[in-house]
């Protein structure tokens, strides 16, 4: 399946509303006028790309509609996949896999972390990367065992410890084997934590604190991505600005935008916070992750 067959079908759900909608209104109205973008702006609201985004999309199209009364349908299309491509305009995920690369899956409980670090570890194992996962979840016991689980489907080595141990002391363990084995890609999963709980931030502090230390001197480099359920609509918004307040984030990550019509969600994030979508996460399968394309997301979502 090519890359573009995979969004387009992870979001057609959203494809379908954001197309069906549009084709709908323009059917009924027969022009694409003021009020073609009123009906347009609530559809984009309706797939979550939030207000402030679905004004930003119309209000350029509105101009020219004030100057002329109407526009074509080439036009709006084409000034809509245009704002759209500038607001998620992305830095892949390109590390120098020359040292070794460690990677923070954070955010708060079910986003689908643990799932989505074991799809990056397969992705990267696959081509030849030496990887390894590291259970830093140590506050549900089904965690470590879920990360254990994949580890062994994916051939991924996974560092644990046991239950309640601390997660920097699996950190630790991780960085001391992966400097040894001479891995380049540590993926480290950790638990689901709540922004506003200071105990479950300092605790991340210490993570990243222990990771960097103990890779000083190997050069290693840090990563922070931070893993948002498309399904939770605008408070994926919040979530991004909290975790980024408290850390530096690198990256976002957003998931299940497969089985919901929530797919706008994706402009809403980038708009708010300015930080790049590094993967999308298209389902429950290890291969349901795609290195998120901006080009291919927009012409997914937009009618052809
Ligand atoms: N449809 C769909 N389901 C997903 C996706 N990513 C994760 N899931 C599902 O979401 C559920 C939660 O995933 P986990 O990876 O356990 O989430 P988590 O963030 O690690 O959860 P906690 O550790 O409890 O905070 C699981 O049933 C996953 O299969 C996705 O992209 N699409
Ligand atoms: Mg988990």
């Amino acid at each position: 399946m090519s890359l573009f067959d995979k969004f387009k079908e992870g979001l057609s759900k959203t494809r379908l509303a954001v197309t069906e909608g549009f084709n709908r209104v323009a059917a009924s109205l027969g022009v694409y006028d003021e009020d073609f973008l009123d009906e347009l702006e609530m559809i984009l609201i309706q797939a979550d790309a939030g207000v402030q985004v679905a004004t930003k999309l119309t209000d350029s199209i509105r101009e020219r509609v004030r100057r002329e009364g109407k526009v074509d349908r080439g036009y709006v299309l084409e000034t809509l996949k245009r704002d759209m491509l500038e607001i998620l305009e992305t830095k892949p995920f390109q590390p120098d896999f020359k040292q070794l690369n460690v990677v923070f899956v954070l955010g708060v409980n079910g986003t689908g972390k643990t799932t989505t670090a074991a799809k990056i570890a397969a992705l990267y194992q696959r081509q030849g990367i030496k990887t390894m996962l590291a259970a830093a979840d140590t506050f549900r016991a089904a965690a470590i065992e879920q990360l254990q689980t994949w580890g062994e489907r994916t051939n991924v080595p996974v560092i644990s410890n046991t239950l309640g141990s601390d997660p920097a002391a699996v950190v630790f363990d991780a960085m001391q084997s992966a400097k040894a084995r001479n891995v380049k890609l540590l993926i480290i999963d950790t638990a689901g934590r709540l922004h506003n709980k200071p105990n479950l931030m300092n605790e991340m502090e210490k993570m990243h604190r222990v990771a960097a230390r103990e890779g000083e001197e190997a050069g290693a480099v840090i990563h922070n991505f931070l893993v948002l359920d498309a399904t939770t609509g605008q408070n994926a918004v919040i979530q991004a600005r909290a975790f980024n307040e408290v850390t530096s984030l690198d990256g976002l990550i957003i998931t299940k935008l497969d089985g919901n019509a929530k797919g706008g969600i994706a402009l809403a994030v980038v708009d708010d916070t300015g930080i790049p979508l590094v993967y999308a996460g298209l389902g429950e399968g290890i291969d349901d992750l795609a290195p998120f394309d901006a080009e291919l997301f927009v012409d997914s979502l937009l009618p052809d």
